[in-house]
């Protein structure tokens, strides 16, 4: 693997998770494989998970890492060519690529939507100039419109608890008091459609998400309905993909927050969400504490999912 940004990277999902969960049953088995490679971890946002769970999995690959905060003590970065750069963007990212691909091996890298230009989020300008100008694997951390690795140990956390085997899926969004972006959702749309499972989306009018993604999901307006006799219940905030609203809140419905009462008309479902996550507006605090929320062991997959991807770009480059 050289890049990996998107569900069609894995190959066989069925084969990936498998080696996934062998990954995770001896995960310094692979040591050798990153001796002398530094990984280089790029933020353009904030994280926690990521951050934590991919230096992680690249140490358990015998890597070396470096994490650069790109907006805390690097030069703010300038992103569109052809401008004349007297604002306060000290340096070009044509020039922040290739200076920051002479320091390491793989590149991996959040930067998300920034819901200004909807064409260049979802054609993903940004990863795609690291693609084109870093000359190494890179890989996605979150990008504009996907994050592949949160689906990723979404899916290998559904493989892990799943009772029946084919199991419904609910995709759910939930109100929330900031535009958030739309990969986290498209992401776990892109990996469902193609598992073996039962896969519903539901979310109120206007919130409809990229016809790519949702591909031959059911999609319904009646969360009820979606809810009933769920195995895994996603929750999700997202904000509007479609115009003139892209980028834009157009509901915060609290009667889509995911309640006990909520999850009574599931099939005893599982509670998972991507984290962070906000109490009290996506989930209430009696779910996300109960004994069907998946929110900890899911996180804990990322170091998995991150391994794998990892794994894999490094035996590509030996
Ligand atoms: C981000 C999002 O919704 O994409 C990151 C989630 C992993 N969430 C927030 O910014 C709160
Ligand atoms: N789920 C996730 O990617 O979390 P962070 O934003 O904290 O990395």
């Amino acid at each position: 693997m050289r890049y990996y940004t998107g569900v069609k990277d894995l190959g066989n999902l069925q084969e990936a998770v498998k080696e996934a969960l062998e990954i995770k049953k001896n995960r310094f088995a692979y040591k050798h494989l990153g001796e002398n490679k530094t990984l280089l971890m790029v933020f353009f946002n904030n994280s926690l998970r990521t951050r934590l769970s991919t230096q992680k999995a690249g140490m358990n690959l015998g890597m070396n890492t470096i994490v650069l905060d790109v907006n805390q003590g690097a030069w703010k970065l300038e992103t569109e060519r052809g401008v004349i750069m007297d604002g306060d963007k000290s340096e070009h990212l044509l020039e922040a690529i290739p200076v920051m691909s002479q320091f390491c091996d793989v590149i991996g890298i959040r930067s998300f939507a920034t819901f200004e230009n909807k064409q260049n989020d979802y054609e993903e300008t940004i990863v795609n100039q690291f693609i084109k100008y870093s000359g190494k694997p890179v890989f996605s951390m979150e990008t504009a419109t996907c994050h592949p690795l949160q689906a990723f140990a979404d899916l290998i956390t559904i493989e892990e608890y799943k009772k029946v085997k084919r199991p419904k899926v609910v995709l759910t969004w939930a109100p929330h008091c900031r535009a958030l972006p739309q990969a986290v959702p498209n992401s776990f749309a892109d990996f469902m459609n193609e598992a073996d499972v039962d896969f519903v989306i539901t979310h109120p009018e206007g919130y409809e998400l990229c016809e790519k993604f949702v591909r031959n999901a059911k999609v319904t307006y009646n969360q009820d309905e979606a809810l009933a006799g769920a195995d895994f219940v996603y929750a999700k905030n997202w904000s509007a993909y479609r115009d003139p609203n892209y980028g834009k809140i157009i509901s915060k419905d609290p009667s889509w927050t995911i309640t006990t009462e909520k999850m009574a008309l599931t099939n005893n479902g599982y509670f998972m969400h991507c984290l962070p996550v906000r109490r009290g507006l996506i989930v209430t605090d009696d779910v996300i504490e109960g004994p069907n929320s998946l929110v900890i062991p899911e996180a804990g997959n990322r170091e998995i999912s991150a391994q794998t991807v990892i794994k894999r770009i490094l035996e590509d480059l030996q």
